[in-house]
């Protein structure tokens, strides 16, 4: 790849870059002050449907820091809307009839992206057009069994215990229910590349609720389907996992360029089950960015440490920013990382 590749799609496709890349999973959010100012004129759902402000909102955070990626500002759950399901955010999302059985899983209908999201592949054409040349655009959707679990339970929750118990009490309406959301998903990432989406991320927050085995049928095979469809659109496929570290060795396996990771799995671990081949994302603790200066800067050295001189590794949280952080933190972090990588050479 050429010289001015961007950093962040070097490093996910394992080239060596001259500093480690560094974005943050909810970048574009309620911890500043220009994105709440936002959202006191509009509803969450009004801002995801309208192209202005959500490519506004997902330029913000790159007027203030030097983030190395940027992502588009919507849900995991916005697609499923144009699928015909009733969903409302407060401020996570809840459906109004989750999907518990044959009727409603058929009911569901196939998504037609053109149609149905026109205002997101609008969205990604308006930040293309006015985000930096050197920051991606990451495009993303939820992981079908992610997606699942909010169909079933009908909101956010702690342990999912419906949407869990239904893998066992009707393991083949679930699959046909996770198979129809892999589909559709295929197509809603797939439509996003072509509108000029530059690396693609599937969110699997909650597929580390399962045990391996149910993870490997239900989950792995789900998000495989996704996956395998998008291999020709020639763009970076991500995968992130939440709580997944029981779980490495069955994605080293996948079909994905980079295994993003939560914090609870030391990086070196990760590399050593994941092998050569795949770039790694992730993975400070959120909290950390509440540490005095002093021990951010020291937890930030840790990860690259952890991290390893090999190329592949992008910086990340190990899952999203939380509300509270306090901006100054970040930026504090973006420069760390940048800094201190580039001093040890990174990959190159
Ligand atoms: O009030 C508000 O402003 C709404 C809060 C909010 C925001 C800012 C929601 C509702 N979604 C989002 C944006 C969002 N969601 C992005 C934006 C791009 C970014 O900057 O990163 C992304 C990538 C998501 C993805 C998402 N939504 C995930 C996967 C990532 C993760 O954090 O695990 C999940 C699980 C959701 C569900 C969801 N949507 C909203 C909330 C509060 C939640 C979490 C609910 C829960 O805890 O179960």
């Amino acid at each position: 790849m050429s010289a001015d590749t961007p950093a962040f799609l070097a490093a996910c496709r394992g080239e060596p870059v001259p500093y480690t890349p560094i974005w943050i999973m909810r970048q574009a959010g309620r911890y500043l002050p220009e994105y709440r100012e936002v959202r006191s004129r509009v509803s969450f759902e009004t801002l995801t449907r309208t192209p202005e402000l959500a490519a506004e909102v997902t330029l913000q955070p790159l007027r203030r820091f030097p983030l190395d990626a940027a992502i588009l500002f919507s849900d995991i759950m916005t697609p499923l809307q144009g699928m015909g399901v009733d969903l409302t955010f407060d401020p996570g999302p809840v459906v109004r009839a989750p999907i518990r059985t044959d009727a409603a899983i058929d009911a569901l209908q196939p998504l037609v992206a053109e149609r149905d999201v026109p205002f997101v592949l609008e969205t990604i054409r308006l930040i293309r057009a006015a985000a930096p040349g050197n920051v991606p655009l990451i495009g993303f959707a939820g992981g079908p069994f992610t997606l699942f679990c909010y169909l079933v339970c009908g909101r956010p929750s702690k342990e999912f215990e419906t949407a869990r118990a239904f893998l066992y009490a009707q393991p083949e309406a679930a699959m046909r229910l996770l198979e129809r959301l892999a589909d559709a998903m295929a197509v809603y990432l797939g439509a996003q590349a072509a509108a000029g989406a530059q690396a693609l991320m599937v969110f699997e927050s909650w597929g580390g609720l399962l045990a391996p085995p149910q993870f490997e049928r239900f989950a792995l095979a789900a998000a495989r389907r996704t996956l395998a469809a998008l291999r020709s659109r020639g763009v970076p496929l991500i995968y992130y996992l939440n709580q997944g570290s029981a779980l490495l060795e069955h994605l080293a396996a996948l079909e994905a360029d980079v295994i993003g990771v939560d914090w609870r799995s030391p990086l070196g671990a990760v590399r050593r089950v994941l092998g050569a081949n795949k770039a790694v994302q992730g993975n400070l603790d959120p909290a950390a960015l509440f540490a005095p200066p002093a021990e951010l800067i020291a937890q930030a050295e840790r990860v690259l440490r952890e991290a390893g001189n090999q190329p592949g590794h992008i910086f990340n949280l190990g899952h999203g920013i939380w509300p509270q952080t306090d901006p100054d933190a970040v930026a504090r972090l973006v420069d760390v990382v940048h800094e201190r990588s580039a001093r040890r050479g990174a990959s190159a």
